[in-house]
């Protein structure tokens, strides 16, 4: 029953039906499927075909941002669940971002969510942020973690980038940084000098509190 549901929240992603989207998660969290399902089994498995569908040229830039909306705004049904029990004292100051030249944005978003519901304050740049914005929020504030999102190859530079800055504006040592991102590796963050990497936002979450404990 549960499969049959999640398949159908799959096929409301590639339809890019946004209200299909909403209601089948909202079924599936009153049927009692646990919400990281729902993303991991439900929504994941529809964006990701989207891509593919993409780039064997079967699905173009409207569809991609149509069924990039219907993801959002799933997400945005399942936020009070993916957090409930969430942690009600402030675990650290987290600062993130999606690099320069990256638009992307939803994963981030989920990222956020759950840092939220575990206790982080956490301050969002937004999307297309430039090495220098991020040296000026770190200078001026006092964050713990740094997280950077790059989802696209041609901006994995970008993240590179951003950390050469961080060490030229001598700000180095007052953040940990994390980064994260469908084409980012640990291999990627041990390159360029990134103190954690994630593979998705659960991991996010538990690589941060990893990151502070240390300190
Ligand atoms: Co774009 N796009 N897109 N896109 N898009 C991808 C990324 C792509 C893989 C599609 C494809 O070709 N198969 C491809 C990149 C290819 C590459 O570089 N290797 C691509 C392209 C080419 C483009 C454009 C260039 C298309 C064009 O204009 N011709 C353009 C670029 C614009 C720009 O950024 N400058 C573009 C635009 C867009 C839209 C605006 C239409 C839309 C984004 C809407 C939005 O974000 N608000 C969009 C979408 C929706 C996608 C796909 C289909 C879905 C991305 C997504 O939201 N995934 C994507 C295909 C794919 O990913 N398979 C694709 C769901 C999300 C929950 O996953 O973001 O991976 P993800 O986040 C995960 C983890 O990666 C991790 O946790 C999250 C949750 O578990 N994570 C972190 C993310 N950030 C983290 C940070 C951390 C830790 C973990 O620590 C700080």
């Amino acid at each position: 029953m549960g499969e049959e549901l999640l398949k159908k929240l799959t096929i409301s992603i590639i339809d890019g039906d946004d209200k299909d989207a909403v209601s089948y998660s909202r079924e599936a969290v009153d049927k009692g499927i646990a919400p990281r399902i729902i993303l991991e089994d439900g929504l994941m498995p529809g964006i990701r075909k989207v891509g593919e569908m993409f780039s064997k040229g079967e699905y173009f830039l409207p569809e991609l941002l149509i069924s990039g909306m219907a993801m959002q705004a799933a997400v945005a049904e399942l936020e009070p669940f993916l957090n409930a029990g969430g942690m009600k004292f402030l675990t650290g100051k987290y600062l993130i971002g999606t690099v320069k030249g990256d638009i992307h944005d939803i994963g981030k978003n989920i990222v956020i969510m759950l840092l939220k519901g575990n206790g982080w304050d956490v301050t969002d740049l937004g999307v297309d942020v430039s090495p220098e914005k991020i040296c000026a929020t770190i200078a001026e504030g006092d964050y713990d973690v740094f997280g950077m999102s790059a989802l696209l190859t041609v901006t994995l530079p970008a993240a590179d980038e951003t950390v050469k800055a961080i060490v030229k504006a001598g700000l180095r040592d007052k953040i940990k940084i994390m980064v994260g991102g469908a084409p980012v590796t640990q291999d990627f963050a041990d390159r360029i000098g990134a103190d954690g990497y994630a593979k998705d936002a659960f991991e996010a979450v538990n690589k941060a509190f990893n990151l502070i404990e240390k300190q």
